[in-house]
């Protein structure tokens, strides 16, 4: 079906996302309270309440909805997977890694604190999740679910996960990136966090192991076309403002799903993403599963 269809049955997309992102804000906000050392909650919460789209808390939040659950229980996961979006982003941003300025529009964390102090925000808002998410699960879901998310979480983190990839990404700098080495770059910077954010929410909301394994495969895919997309973006973005045909990412270095095989070769593999992803959805009731429809939809035709 097309967007238009489940907006007939009723079901306001925009507004979905505006109020669960409302109230994933405040959960953000009441967890890092202003406190001794000032210096490092400062630094904490300028990063986390700098105004993302807040796309993996909803995801979470969605996917725990759709197999029963609620979004008072998927709210400290939400919290969880946010903070560490977050400090990858910080930590990405360093003079180290990216060296960026500018971040969600606003000077870095290391521009405003200092590199020593971003470091450090990163590193306890990484702790926090886990701190954070650990004793709220605890409250709702049995230990062996609780340990199931947390496991979830690390493994998203760790070296086979975000880190994995910034490694890969690092190392393959001013090398030739063949379009296996972008994926393997994709999957694991991108992906493997969107994955956890559903997989989790499942996982919170008490779906079943056939669940949880569609879930992930729909995450898979809404990961991937995320980065695809956002690639495709940066061309067609860059192309519009300057009136030219080829896109900043043609002319720099950084290899891109539209630089390695044209820009409609990639948007026809975003194509195929956003479809694969709503194959797996099409198991669940079509009502429930309509916020993660929309989400896949949204990723794919958004515009920034
Ligand atoms: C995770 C321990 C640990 C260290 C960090 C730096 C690093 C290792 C990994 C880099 C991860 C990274 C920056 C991936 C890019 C992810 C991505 C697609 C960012 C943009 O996400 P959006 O569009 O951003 O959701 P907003 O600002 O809307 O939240």
């Amino acid at each position: 079906g097309t967007p238009q269809k489940h907006l007939e049955l009723g079901f306001q997309f925009e507004e979905y996302m505006i109020g669960k992102a409302k109230r994933v804000n405040q959960a953000l906000d009441d967890s890092v309270p202003l406190r001794h050392p000032l210096t490092i909650h400062e630094a904490m919460r300028y990063s986390l309440l700098a105004g993302g789209k807040r796309v993996r808390p909803m995801l979470a939040i969605a996917s725990c909805e759709l197999v029963g659950g609620n979004e008072e229980i998927a709210l400290p996961i939400a919290c969880a997977v946010e903070m560490i979006h977050t400090m990858s982003l910080i930590h990405d941003d360093l003079p180290c890694m990216d060296n960026d300025n500018l971040r969600r529009g606003k000077p870095t964390n290391h521009i405003v604190f200092g590199e020593e102090t971003a470091v450090l925000a990163g590193d306890a808002l990484l702790a926090l999740a886990f701190e954070h998410v650990a004793p709220r699960l605890a409250k709702v879901v049995s230990a062996d679910n609780v340990v199931r998310a947390i496991a979830e979480l690390g493994a998203a983190v760790g070296s086979d996960g975000l880190v994995a990839g910034q490694i890969v990404d690092i190392k393959s700098e001013g090398r030739e990136v063949n379009l296996k080495d972008l994926e393997y770059i994709h999957v694991h910077k991108t992906a493997k966090l969107l994955e956890a954010s559903v997989v989790c929410g499942a996982i919170i909301g008490g779906g079943n192991e056939m669940e949880v394994e569609r879930l992930r495969r729909y995450a898979r895919c809404v990961g991937l076309l995320f980065q695809v997309v956002d690639d495709i973006l940066d061309v067609t973005r860059t192309s519009d403002e300057l009136g030219k045909t080829a896109g900043k990412d043609l002319a720099t270095d950084k290899a891109t799903y539209p630089k390695l095989m044209g820009i409609e070769k990639a948007k026809e593999f975003a194509d195929g993403l956003v479809t694969k992803a709503k194959e797996e959805l099409s198991y669940f009731d079509e009502t429930k599963a309509r916020p993660l429809y929309h989400l896949a939809n949204y990723i794919a035709y958004r515009q920034n």
